[in-house]
C-alpha cells in the first residue's frame, strides 16, 4: 500500500518463526538516502539477530519504529520517498538463514512484499539499547549480523571501527584490524577501576646479543610479593617522611639487658623496641592504624595492634605479624620476632602468621644503607623503614658542644589518601621522642 505514488511503506518482512522480536537498533534516520538492500534496522530475538534490508532505493521519510519496540511481520518500519526509483519485491518469501532469497524487481509501485532479512546469527549479548553505531564521521556504520556478533564477542564498539566495505559497511577484517591496533597501543594496566594508568609496554630485548646470559626462575614468593608490591605501589599515592632518632640511650639500655634476655632464650633486638614504639605512635595517631574502606568513602579504624615486619629469606620477602603488641612487653615481642623469623627462614610460616597486620616495619639496619622508601603493605596505610644507625655529632645547645650520638634513620611511607603530610611528620616526631627516651617507651 502506498500513501502517494512516491511514498512507500516498509514493513517487517517474514522473519521466520518469530511472533514478536525486539528492535535493537535503527540504522537509518529521516533524510538518509538508502540503496536497495541497505540495512534499515536490526531485530533480535532470544535466539537470533537479523538486519532488515531496504526493499527499495529511496530517501527515508519517517521512522515509525523505535529501539526497544517489539515488532512482528507486517509492522511498519518507516516510510520512504522512492520517487521513480522504486524497486519492490515481487513476492513474500520466508527467512532463509544462510542466504537471502533472490529478489525479483517489477516496474509497478505496488506495496512491497516482505523480503528475507540478512542471514541470522546467534546472539551473544546485545549492544546497549539505543547505542547507534555512529562512525567517527558521524554517519551510521553498517555491519552484517555476523560482524556485529563478532564485534560483541570481542567487546568492540562498532562506532569506533573504520569501515572498508562497500557503502561504508564494516567487515570482519575491519574489526580484526581495529583490535590489532588497540592491542598494539600502550597497555592500560589492570590497577583498579578508574586508575587511568597507562604504561608503555616493556620492550622485549634479546640480551644475548650483548653478552652471555642465563635464566633463573623467580621463586613463588618473589612472584607473589612482586605482584603485591606493584599493586600497592601504583594504588596508594606514597609519600615518604624521613626522620632521625637519637637511640644512644636506648642502645645502651638494650645492651645492658642483652645478657638477661639471653638467659631467657631471647635475642633482644632493636626491632623489638621499634615495634613497641610504633604501637605507642599508632595509639597517638589512630588514622595510621586503619585501612581505607573498599569504596574509598571511609576509614576502618582498628582497635587491635598487630605489627608486621619484613623478613628477608632465601626465597624472598615475607611479612610475619607480631600479634597484640599492646599487650606484650619488649621481651615478649623479641621472643615472637625470633620465633617468627626462624619459621620464615625455614619456610614454616603459616598463612595466619602473615595475616591481620595493622602496620609494618622494614628494618635494613642489620645490612646497611642510610635511608630508603619502603612500599606500603596495603591495605595498611603506612610502613616504617629503618636503616643502619651511626654515630654522629649532635650539637647540644645547653652546653654548646657537639656530642657523639647514635642516630637511627627512619623512613615512613604513608598513603596520602589517608594521611596528610603534617600527620606523617607528627608520627615520626612521636617515634623520635619514644626512641630517645627509654622510660617513656617502657611505660
Ligand atoms: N643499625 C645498626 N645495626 C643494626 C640495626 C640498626 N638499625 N638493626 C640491627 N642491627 C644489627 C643488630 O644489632 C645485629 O648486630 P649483632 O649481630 O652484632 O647483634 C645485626 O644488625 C643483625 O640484626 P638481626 O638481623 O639479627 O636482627 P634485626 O632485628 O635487626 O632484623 C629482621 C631482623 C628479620 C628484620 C632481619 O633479619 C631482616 O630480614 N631484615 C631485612 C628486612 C628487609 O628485607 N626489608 C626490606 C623489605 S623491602 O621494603
Amino acid at each position: 500500500m502506498t500513501n502517494s505514488m512516491a511514498i512507500q511503506e516498509v514493513l517487517v518482512p517474514d522473519i521466520g518463526n518469530f511472533d514478536s522480536v525486539d528492535v535493537i537498533e535503527i540504522l537509518v534516520k529521516a533524510g538518509d538516502l538508502v540503496a536497495k538492500d541497505d540495512s534499515l534496522i536490526t531485530m533480535e530475538s532470544d535466539k537470533a539477530s537479523m538486519d532488515i534490508p531496504s526493499p527499495f532505493a529511496g530517501v527515508v521519510k519517517e521512522i515509525k519504529i523505535k529501539v526497544g519496540d517489539k515488532a512482528a511481520q507486517g509492522a511498519l518500519i518507516l516510510t520512504m520517498d522512492v520517487n521513480d526509483v522504486v524497486a519492490p519485491v515481487a513476492e513474500s518469501k520466508p527467512v532463509e538463514v544462510a542466504k537471502p532469497a533472490p529478489v525479483t524487481v517489477t516496474p509497478e509501485p505496488t506495496r512491497p512484499a516482505p523480503e528475507p532479512p540478512k542471514p541470522i546469527a546467534p546472539i551473544n549479548k546485545p549492544d546497549p539499547v539505543g547505542a547507534s553505531h555512529l562512525a567517527s564521521n558521524g554517519k551510521l556504520s553498517h555491519a552484517s549480523p555476523s560482524v556485529r556478533k563478532f564485534a560483541r564477542e570481542l567487546g568492540v564498539n562498532l562506532s569506533l571501527v573504520a569501515a572498508s566495505g562497500n557503502k561504508n559497511r564494516i567487515l570482519t577484517t575491519d574489526v580484526q584490524t581495529y583490535v590489532k591496533g588497540e592491542l598494539a597501543k600502550p597497555r592500560s594496566d589492570n590497577m583498579g577501576a578508574g586508575s587511568g594508568l597507562t604504561t608503555l609496554a616493556m620492550p622485549v630485548i634479546d640480551f644475548s646479543q650483548f653478552g652471555e646470559i642465563s635464566h633463573k626462575p623467580l621463586s613463588r614468593i618473589k612472584k607473589l610479593s612482586g605482584t603485591n608490591l606493584h599493586r600497592n605501589w601504583v594504588t596508594a599515592p606514597h609519600v615518604t617522611q624521613f626522620d632521625e632518632a637519637d637511640i644512644t640511650d636506648l642502645e645502651d639500655f638494650r645492651k645492658s639487658m642483652q645478657a638477661d634476655a639471653e638467659k631467657r632464650g631471647v635475642k633482644l633486638t632493636m626491632l623489638a623496641f621499634l615495634i613497641k614504639a610504633s604501637v605507642n605512635a599508632l595509639k597517638a595517631y589512630p588514622n595510621f592504624n586503619a585501612s581505607l574502606s573498599p569504596d574509598g568513602d571511609s576509614l576502618i579504624l582498628k582497635n587491635y595492634f598487630n605489627v608486621g615486619f619484613a623478613c628477608d629469606t632465601p626465597d624472598g620477602l615475607v611479612v610475619p605479624v607480631v600479634r597484640d603488641v599492646h599487650q606484650k612487653d619488649v621481651l615478649d615481642i623479641a621472643r615472637d620476632l625470633g620465633e617468627l623469623s626462624a619459621k620464615a627462614r625455614e619456610r614454616k610460616l603459616k598463612i595466619e602468621e602473615m595475616q591481620g597486620g595493622c602496620f609494618t616495619i622494614s628494618s635494613l639496619g642489620g645490612i646497611g644503607g642510610t635511608m630508603f622508601t619502603p612500599i606500603i603493605n596495603c591495605p595498611e596505610v603506612a610502613i616504617l623503614g629503618v636503616s643502619r644507625s651511626s654515630m654522629q655529632p649532635v650539637y647540644d645547645a645547653k652546653i654548646k658542644i657537639f656530642e657523639p650520638r647514635l642516630i637511627l634513620p627512619m623512613s615512613l611511607s604513608y598513603d596520602h589518601r589517608v594521611i596528610d603530610g603534617a600527620d606523617g611528620a607528627r608520627f615520626t616526631s612521636h617515634m623520635r621522642m619514644m626512641l630517645s627516651d627509654v622510660r617513656r617507651l617502657l611505660l
